[in-house]
């Protein structure tokens, strides 16, 4: 049974340290979604990590590692990430593998993203993407004129011809689309001809892949990655202010074909307060010195963009329309030092929509910016004692034990891991 790993409210909740953590004890490591929008920092002994694209398991030397059939693939930052994380001493070409199926990302992709972006935010509209080209790559793979790694690999005579005809097309397209800009297509293609001998060793199809790392009697280990997180979900998340994947635990069968009677337990991480980078409701939001010192303390800048992310409260409707949605079978609280100075600790607990409590987050975003919406807050009291040295569980402070079995009884799933700090050391389990 394959362990999974989700984010369970707007991204950065610290993923990647648990997924680093667990692979000491895994054997295949896969992201089934999203592709070099994500940013998942792992510290090691001072050493830090930043994955975009590839799975966090490559930091431990005996994980295998695959990218998805769902992800979408930008091969020049591909190779680039592999460079910055070989350059730190990991050898992992050996131990990396690409789906057959996983669609390619190209230059024009991001080209598109960030002329749709422009061309919204003329009406305050933007969605504040990572510019990254996620959203154009999943809407040729939904229009069914993508390219995908099997057709660049592919020894089948002609093979080349019939991309470089469906590149083109692809390419005009977006062209016509945002008013022909200019784009150097022989360089790209060119470089697209060395990257097609430089993937070929790890191009596999991840079907057999995967079910053969899971058949019984295989004794391996397998740890799913998702990446970004439920509320940014293409379905279930605050549409149209969401990725263009499935984040959710659908993401992880679709994008890995696996079926769920594969997974074994579905871990939920939860950010001891709550972030959001990019536009789009986000009820807890404090703009104000709380907000400010979540920021700060919590160090919130994007991984992948720099962009400074906005912070709030934690939001109990979220997390709990997020356990709906995956059916966490256990919690990952992290970041609790980050709240260790505060007097007292707001947790929202419903929303009221014309005074009546709504019981699940709503579809309709608009009804989030009335002023017929009151957000629900309960207030706990804080700790105010440091927590990033505790490596024992029951050493955490009272009040910082309370607040964490107050969220486990609100949403029902108990805690496995508290995180008080990024190194792999703070990471207390509760015995
Ligand atoms: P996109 O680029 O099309 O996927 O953007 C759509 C929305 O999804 C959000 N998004 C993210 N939110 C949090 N973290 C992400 N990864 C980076 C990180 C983000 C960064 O780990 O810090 O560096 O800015 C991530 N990726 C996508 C995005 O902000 C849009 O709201
Ligand atoms: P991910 O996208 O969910 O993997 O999360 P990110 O890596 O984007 O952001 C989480 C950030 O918080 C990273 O810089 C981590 O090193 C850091 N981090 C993770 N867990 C903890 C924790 O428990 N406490 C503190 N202070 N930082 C943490
Ligand atoms: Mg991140």
């Amino acid at each position: 049974m394959a362990t999974v790993v989700l984010g369970s409210q707007w991204g950065d909740e610290g993923k990647g340290k648990l997924v680093d953590i667990l692979c000491d004890d895994i054997d295949v490591c896969a992201r089934c979604q999203g592709g070099n929008n994500a940013g998942h920092t792992i510290v090691v002994k001072g050493e830090k990590y930043d994955f975009h694209m590839l799975p966090s398991g490559l930091v431990n030397s005996k994980c295998q590692n695959l990218v998805g059939s769902g992800v979408v693939v930008h091969l020049k930052s591909f190779f680039q990430e592999l460079e910055t994380i070989e350059n730190k001493g990991l050898k992992c070409r050996d131990r990396l593998f690409l789906s057959d199926r996983a669609q390619l990302v190209f230059d024009f992709h991001q080209r598109a993203d960030g002329l749709r972006e422009a061309e919204l935010s003329g009406s305050g509209k933007a969605i504040g993407t990572t510019g990254r080209g996620i959203g154009p790559a999943y809407s040729t793979k939904a229009a069914r004129s993508g390219l995908r790694v099997h057709h660049l690999v592919s020894d089948v005579p002609g093979a080349w011809e019939e991309f470089v005809v469906n590149y083109k097309r692809m390419l005009d397209g977006e062209q016509k689309r945002y008013g022909g800009f200019e784009y150097d297509a022989e360089e790209e293609l060119s470089r697209f001809k060395q990257y097609r001998e430089q993937i070929l060793p790890m191009v596999v199809d991840s079907v057999a892949f995967m079910h053969a790392a899971l058949a019984p009697g295989s004794n391996k280990k397998v740890l799913i990655e998702g990446a970004n997180a439920l509320m940014l979900d293409l379905d279930f998340g605050t549409y149209p202010y969401v990725t263009s994947s499935n984040t959710g635990i659908g993401g992880v069968c679709t994008g890995l074909g696996i079926p769920p009677s594969k997974l074994g337990e579905i871990i939920g991480v939860v950010k001891a307060y709550t972030t959001r980078v990019g536009a789009g409701p986000f009820p807890t939001e404090q703009l104000n010195d709380i907000g400010n010192h979540l920021q700060e303390v919590g160090a919130e800048f994007g991984v992948t963009t720099g962009r400074r992310r906005r912070c709030g409260w934690l939001d109990l409707v979220v997390l709990r329309h997020s356990t709906l949605v995956n059916g966490y079978t256990k919690l990952n609280i992290t970041k609790l030092d980050v709240l260790d100075d505060l007097p007292e600790i707001k947790v929202a607990t419903a929303y009221k929509y014309k005074g009546v409590v709504q019981d699940n987050f709503p579809a309709d975003l608009s009804k989030l910016e009335t002023e017929d919406i009151e957000i629900v807050y309960d207030t706990l009291p804080g700790w105010q004692t440091t927590t990033s040295s505790c490596r024992k569980y029951e050493d955490l402070p009272k009040q910082a034990l309370e607040y964490l079995q107050y969220i486990e009884k609100f949403v029902g799933v108990p805690i496995g891991w508290v995180g008080v700090g990024p190194g792999r050391e703070a990471m207390l389990a509760p015995s």
